[in-house]
């Protein structure tokens, strides 16, 4: 897809930003913006059906992408679809259930199970995600730019393995432990999968991509080089630098990451992504130049009243200081109990207070 047949883009503070250029004030979206939290989105997903058929359809993914752009004056939009999407197109059969979360009707368990995976062929196997991003780029007309996104190998691996969500990741840490061989080969197929798929996601018109790596900060020190970060430096150094002569910024989330920013920043991504646990004014400070920090609000103080949420964002936005290089956002995903009009409270919050950082 040709950069071309898209709408010149009216709102680039969210891409001066990851590239640490000036901005008249600090960009801002949300990690899971689309989703349960909004009345509109529960009737869409009423109309569609069950979750993966409002991914696979084209029209209504790109309505639910398109709903908090109406609500908030966001600076990017972030393609409605899901990290387990690779994982169902490996044939692992993803399917939610009410109140659980996703699930798979054949998890990845026995070296058998690992050999028999294929890198996935985005354009063969989950075509339906690359035609929504360019639907989603058409509906855009030029806003804002639009974010692809996959999950990281570990966060995938965990999900393979357990066939479900999981508290304490007994099977995965144990393949991880005790089978170091098997649990690399599933990493590297992971790997050369997000890889493939995020290209496909960029070709087809994401401006940007983004890792989630949910559960790198449930692993050990050492663990977390060899069996999370390691693989998405590859991922980083797989990515297509530039689309149309415009560089493609990443942007890397390790949720509990805080300790290892400077690792992360060594693999070549743009930008990273802060949990709240993190200092952002110490983040900034460890990582210097080298990357521009996404974050880092706690999504649980959407919670509190409007007062105390615009307090949060004040002090996010005076910890970061002066200067381009921070893109607002929470620090993980907003939950579904959460009022829309706090979100709104703390958009509102960032876009009166952040002007004066950016003199
Ligand atoms: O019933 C429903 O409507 C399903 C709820 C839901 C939604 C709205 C799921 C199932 N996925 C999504 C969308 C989604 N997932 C987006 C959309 C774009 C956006 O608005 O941001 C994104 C980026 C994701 C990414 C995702 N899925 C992650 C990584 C980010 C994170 O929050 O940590 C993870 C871990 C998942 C797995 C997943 N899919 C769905 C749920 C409920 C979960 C989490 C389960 C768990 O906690 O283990």
């Amino acid at each position: 897809m040709s950069e071309s047949q898209f709408a010149p883009l009216k709102n680039d503070r969210f891409l001066h930003a990851l590239q640490r250029q000036p901005v008249d004030r600090t960009p801002m979206w949300m990690m899971r913006q689309a989703g349960r939290y909004l009345p509109e989105y529960r009737a869409t997903r009423e109309k569609a059906g069950s979750f993966m058929d409002l991914c696979r359809n084209t029209e209504l993914a790109c309505e639910v992408t398109m709903q908090p752009l109406e609500r908030f004056p966001l600076d990017a939009a972030i393609l409605f679809s899901d990290i387990l999407t690779i994982p169902d197109a490996m044939g692992l059969g993803l399917y939610f259930v009410q109140g659980e979360g996703p699930k798979f009707k054949k998890p990845v368990r026995t070296s058998a199970d690992i050999a028999a995976l294929e890198v996935v062929n985005t354009a063969r196997d989950l075509s339906y995600v690359t035609d929504a991003v360019t639907a989603i780029r058409h509906e855009l007309n030029g806003r804002v730019p639009l974010i692809g996104f996959s999950g990281s190998p570990w966060t995938l691996a965990t999900y393979m393995i357990e066939g479900a969500s999981s508290r304490d990741f007994a099977r995965a840490k144990e393949m991880l432990y005790n089978r170091p061989e098997d649990m690399h080969q599933l990493l590297s197929v992971l790997a050369d999968s997000v890889i493939d798929y995020l290209n496909a996601q960029i070709r087809a018109g994401a401006q940007v991509v983004q890792i989630f790596d949910t559960w790198g900060g449930a692993l050990g020190h050492s663990a977390y080089r060899e069996f999370s970060l390691q693989y998405m430096e590859r991922i980083v150094q797989g990515l297509i630098k530039e689309h149309d002569g415009r560089p493609v910024p990443v942007i890397l989330f390790t949720k509990g990451g805080g300790q290892w920013l400077e690792a992360m920043a060594d693999t070549g991504a743009t930008a990273l992504g802060l949990d709240w646990t993190t200092d952002i004014a110490q983040a900034r400070a460890r990582v210097g130049d080298k990357v521009a920090l996404q974050g880092n609000l706690d999504p649980a103080i959407l919670l509190a009243s409007p007062e105390r949420i615009r307090q949060e964002v004040a002090t996010c936005l005076a910890a970061f200081g002066q200067g381009s290089g921070h893109i607002f956002n929470l620090g993980h995903g907003v939950t579904p109990q959460v009022d829309p009009a706090h979100a709104g409270a703390m958009f509102e919050a960032v876009a009166e207070l952040s002007p004066q950082y950016h003199p």
